[in-house]
């Protein structure tokens, strides 16, 4: 049998960031995916009802690689990267990516800066020094993304609107290697 192209993605993957390159090589291979027609990460392509859901492909030191799936009306916190390197790739749909300047302390505040939109096979790159961002689907239906963090992030910041604090919020998957977790 012959592996998948996201089997060639993993391979790639593992290559790449283990080489500590250029983040314009992984940007590249993100690209060359989400463009490509595959479809071998629908599996992986699991909804919630009320929030958008985390679904594990793989983690190792290096990264992890998950596909992200947004209902609509399922946008994001305005969260920070814990430091990681963070890259989104569009699989299907499109969504906005609105980059803020979050100022923490007892007094946080976060100002709005520009936002940019991504269809299928575009792939978006932020790290902490360009500043926060919400992600939100903006296409009639649904949108999947493809993340990748290197390192894999364990915990991040979001900016709560309604207090207007900055509060440590855990991550967590609702599916791993295709597979619903118990209880999510
Ligand atoms: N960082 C968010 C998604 S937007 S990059 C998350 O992993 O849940
Ligand atoms: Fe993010």
């Amino acid at each position: 049998m012959n592996p998948d192209p996201l089997d060639f993605l993993l391979t790639d993957l593992d290559r790449v960031l283990a080489e500590d390159s250029k983040g314009a090589r992984v940007t590249r291979l993100l690209a060359d995916y989400a463009a490509s027609g595959a479809s071998d990460w629908r599996r992986f392509a699991l909804f919630e009802a009320n929030y958008y859901s985390r679904n594990l492909i793989r983690r190792s030191d290096l990264y992890e690689l998950i596909v992200l799936c947004w209902g609509p009306g399922q946008r994001s916190p305005i969260h920070d990267h814990a430091h990681q390197r963070c890259w989104m790739g569009v699989l299907d749909g499109r969504v906005k990516e609105t980059i803020y300047r979050v100022q923490e302390g007892p007094q946080a505040s976060a100002v709005q800066g520009p936002a940019r939109e991504f269809a299928t096979g575009g792939v978006a790159y932020i790290v902490d020094d360009m500043g926060w961002h919400r992600i939100e689907p903006t296409g009639p239906g649904p949108a999947v993304t493809l993340h990748l963090y290197s390192r894999p992030i364990r915990e991040c910041q979001i900016f709560d609107e309604s207090s207007g604090t900055v509060q440590t919020k855990r991550m967590s998957y609702h599916s791993i290697g295709g597979k619903v977790l118990s209880g999510a």
